[in-house]
């Protein structure tokens, strides 16, 4: 397979774009987001689960415009402006954003993407489950990706797979929520992994051949979780991502802060 020069997108299309269509009306709170982006999608996915109003507005990260960096000062995406504040003030960092959506939602909508606060240790396992999402497998997901030669691709490859069985293993403590329970709804860890879950049945799967994890809980898992109204409202089409991470897949230099950091191995942005 040979690098055919695909540059990332800048608008989203299919499910997204019509998202996107909906939201264009000011509201107290504006996302800069980009259509490609799973740590946008994180916090896209929580707008739309806790009924929180806001406008959308499409970004291109790595030209950093103004209105970008007036609120997330590294010009990465996702950032919120708010606008009950004057003047406006910003915030980024999606699971920072997250926290905040939830402490919206608790005083507005009263959804939650947690367990009930009378259940902190249920709460806490959820976190246990996010925190190994953050530290292993998106780094893990970015790594196999990148990585060149074929030796390095398959003890990547391997794992990236085991840092996923491991999300398994986590949520057999029976955290309680998520969709993973048969009959639950969206939860916290469904949207900080479901991002990169989504990209590795088509961006991995293309340039990597690589498959998920199969197992009865584990398929009915992601496909309660892809077709969740509220995550998929926030995607495109499978062929948005594949061009978007063409650039990642030949390690093309200076593809993105993210991908230097790999490429250093210094810690994700
Ligand atoms: N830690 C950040 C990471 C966000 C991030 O890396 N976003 C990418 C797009 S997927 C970006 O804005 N990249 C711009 C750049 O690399 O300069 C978060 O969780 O929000």
């Amino acid at each position: 397979m040979a690098d055919t020069g695909k540059q990332y997108h800048t608008k989203c299309t299919g499910p997204a774009l019509k998202t996107v269509e909906n939201h264009v009306n000011s509201q107290a709170i504006t996302l800069y987001g980009s259509c490609f982006c799973p740590f946008v999608q994180r916090v896209w996915a929580a707008f739309e689960y806790l009924g929180i109003p806001y406008r959308v507005n499409e970004v291109d990260p790595y030209k950093k415009p103004k209105e970008l960096l007036e609120v997330s000062p590294k010009g990465l995406v996702p950032g919120l402006k708010l606008h009950e504040y004057n003047p406006p003030r910003g915030l980024n960092e999606s699971t920072v954003i997250l926290e905040y959506l939830e402490a919206i939602a608790d005083n507005t909508t009263k959804r939650s993407l947690l367990p009930p606060s009378t259940n902190p240790y249920a709460r806490a396992l959820v976190r246990l489950q996010a925190d190994h999402v953050n530290r292993t497998l998106v780094p893990a997901f970015y790594r196999f990706l990148q990585s060149q030669d074929t030796d390095a691709q398959i003890q990547n490859g391997k794992d990236y797979h085991a840092a996923i069985e491991q999300l398994g293993e986590l949520r057999a403590l029976k955290s309680g929520l998520g969709l993973w329970v048969e009959g639950g709804d969206l939860g916290l860890v469904d949207v900080m992994a479901g991002p990169w879950l989504l990209r590795s049945t088509s961006v991995l799967k293309h340039y990597r051949g690589f498959s998920l994890p199969e197992g009865q809980k584990f398929n009915a898992w992601l496909e309660r979780l892809f077709n969740h109204p509220s995550f998929k409202a926030t995607c495109s089409d499978e062929q948005l991502y594949l061009d978007s991470y063409e650039r990642y897949a030949f390690n093309r230099p200076n593809t993105s802060q993210v991908a230097n950091a790999i490429n250093s191995g210094r810690g994700l942005p």
